[in-house]
């Protein structure tokens, strides 16, 4: 028995040691020490055995099953590591693999323009005001020197609110309160923001678009004064090399009146299709301000002069970026507005 018992042992020992995953051993541990295996089997035959034989054969049998135990405990938690470092290897995360870009968005064009536009003018001691999109027929029209009734106010026809209040067709009305509470003082401003005019949208034309103004009010402000801002503004915005001319034309709120042309930007001034072949591309109106402007506000018309302008940023993107229907810009179509990433961040 003793024999058999040194043989088991061994026998285990070896199997214990070749077994190579956890359920192997497992099983190792089910044939040896389980109820029905072989070293259970010799102790269940001890009672053949003499009497006096059998304290030594019990205790050589527990050492065994002890002996077998270690070597099975042991063994275990070598194997169980193993399979612990095989499942980690197996669910490795390659975190060297590059991110996926998380997409940022960009200012719409217009923004951007503008934001180029009153750039340039705060560097010029400029600043920016604001007003009402619901705006009076006073300050709308009355105050511009557009009184009821006159012809001009056809070329503005607007969404009417009442009577008397309707969506701004201008940005000018932001001018005319502006020097209203002002009360005499010089000013230096420029009014961004959207208006609104009756009619049928194409490429070219929208019902709502935006408008940015200037006015300057002070002693001794002079035509001069606009030729020399406008000229800045031109080379900042198309380029060092842009000449400016300035024609003719009518305004209401502004005598004299002036509309101002850039040397084409694409040919240089000898005629090509962003021209219509003039070398000359028409960019805003501008003039003096009209002294009855200036008296309606409480403005002194002896003492002080000033100067307006009025621009479309619309226009003004469409020209630098060759964009050909003004619709792009209300449209929200990505395709569009992806284009117009920022290059300097
Ligand atoms: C006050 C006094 C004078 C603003 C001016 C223009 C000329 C002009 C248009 C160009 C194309 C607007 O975008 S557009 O439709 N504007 O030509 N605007 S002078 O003159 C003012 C404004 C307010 C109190």
């Amino acid at each position: 028995m003793e024999a058999r018992l040194q043989e088991l042992k061994n026998e285990a020992l070896d199997k214990i040691q070749s077994a190579q995953t956890v359920k192997e051993l497992t099983d190792v541990r089910v044939a040896y020490l389980g109820k029905k295996g072989p070293i259970t089997d010799v102790l269940k035959g001890m009672g053949k055995l003499p009497a006096e034989e059998r304290p030594k054969m019990g205790a050589l049998a527990n050492e065994v099953r002890a002996e077998v135990t270690e070597s099975l405990d042991a063994r275990m938690v070598i194997l169980e590591e193993q399979a612990i470092n095989e499942k980690l290897k197996s669910e490795t995360i390659d975190i060297s693999l590059p991110g996926r870009p998380a997409k940022s968005g960009n200012p719409h064009p217009l923004t951007r323009v503008v934001e180029e536009i009153e750039d340039l003018f705060l560097s010029m001691g400029y600043e920016i005001a604001e007003g009402p999109e619901v705006e009076k027929d006073y300050y709308n029209f009355e105050a511009l020197n557009l009184p009821k009734g006159h012809p001009a106010r056809d070329m503005q026809d607007s969404f009417y609110i009442t009577e008397d209040i309707l969506l701004r067709t201008h940005t000018s009305p932001v001018q005319a309160r502006t020097m209203e509470a002002k009360g005499g003082e010089p000013i230096k401003i420029i009014c961004p923001g959207k208006v609104y005019r009756r009619d049928n949208d194409d490429a070219t034309h929208s019902h709502q678009f935006t408008q940015i103004e200037g006015l300057v009010v002070g002693e001794d402000i002079r035509m001069s004064d606009l030729k020399g801002t406008l000229s800045v503004f031109a080379k900042k915005m198309f380029g060092d090399d842009r000449e400016i001319r300035l024609r003719p034309s009518f305004f209401p709120f502004t005598e004299p009146s002036v509309e101002m042309d850039i040397s084409c930007f694409k040919c240089g001034g000898n005629g090509c299709n962003v021209c219509k072949k003039t070398g000359w591309i028409e960019i805003l109106g501008a003039g003096m301000v009209h002294p009855n402007v200036l008296e309606m506000a409480g403005y002194d018309s002896k003492r002080l002069t000033g100067f307006a302008f009025g621009m479309g940023p619309e226009r003004i993107a469409m020209l630098k970026y060759g964009i050909e229907d003004i619709r792009h810009f209300y449209t929200n179509d990505v395709r569009f507005l992806t284009q117009f990433q920022r290059t300097e961040l």
